[in-house]
C-alpha cells in the first residue's frame, strides 16, 4: 500500500527511511541534515567508510537514534533541463532503494521527495517518477510511505494518487 502523508521523515518508525543525500554521503542540508541531526554522530561515522555513492545508487546504514531501524542513502540527480537523463536517474534512486530494502528483508519504507529541494527537480515531474516507482514495488512491501514536507508536495502527491 502507498501512503501519502505530511510529516518530518525523522519521526517515522518504519523499517527504513530514505535520505536524499549527496555523492559524498557526509551530510548536508535539507532532509540529509535533519536525518543526521536526529540519528546522531554515529550516522556520519557509519557513512564515512562507505566512500560515497554515485548518483542514482543507494547505500544502507543503521538508523542509530532515529525511530527507523535503517537509513537508505540515495543520491538524486541535480535538475538541469530534463534532457540529461534526470528522470531515469531519479527512477534509479527509488528502484535501488527498494532493492536494497528487499535485500535486507525490510517491509516498510518511507521516502522524501528526492531531488526537489536543493537539487531543483520540478516537484510535479519528480512526484510522477516517484509514484511510478512506488507502484512497481507495492506487491513486495507492507508499507510504502511518500513523506511530504510541505503542503504543496502533499497536494501534488494526493492528486497523483487519486488520478491513478
Ligand atoms: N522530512 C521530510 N522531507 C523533508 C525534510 C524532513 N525533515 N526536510 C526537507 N524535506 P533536499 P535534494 C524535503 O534539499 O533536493 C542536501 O544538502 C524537502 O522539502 O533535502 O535531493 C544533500 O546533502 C524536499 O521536498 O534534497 C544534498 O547536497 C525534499 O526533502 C542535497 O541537499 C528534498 O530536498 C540534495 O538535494
Amino acid at each position: 500500500m502507498i501512503e501519502v502523508i505530511r510529516a518530518d521523515i525523522t519521526t517515522l518508525a518504519v523499517d527504513a527511511i530514505v535520505n536524499a543525500a549527496n555523492e559524498s554521503l557526509l551530510g548536508g542540508g535539507g532532509v540529509d541534515g535533519a536525518i543526521h541531526r536526529v540519528a546522531g554522530p554515529e550516522l556520519l561515522a557509519a557513512c564515512r567508510p562507505l566512500g560515497g555513492c554515485p548518483t542514482g545508487e543507494a547505500r544502507i546504514t543503521p538508523g542509530f537514534r532515529l525511530p527507523s531501524s535503517w537509513v537508505i542513502h540515495t543520491v538524486g540527480p541535480v535538475w538541469h533541463d530534463g534532457a540529461r537523463h534526470e528522470a531515469e536517474r531519479l527512477a534509479a534512486c527509488y528502484r535501488n532503494s527498494f532493492e536494497l530494502a528487499l535485500q535486507h528483508g525490510l517491509r516498510s519504507i518511507a521516502f522524501p521527495a528526492i531531488s526537489t529541494g536543493v537539487y531543483g527537480y520540478p516537484k510535479r515531474r519528480a512526484a510522477t517518477v516517484a509514484m511510478a516507482a512506488m507502484h512497481e514495488y507495492v506487491p513486495r512491501f507492507a508499507r510504502i510511505i511518500a513523506c511530504c514536507h510541505s503542503a504543496e508536495d502533499l497536494q501534488i502527491y494526493c492528486e497523483l494518487l487519486v488520478s491513478d
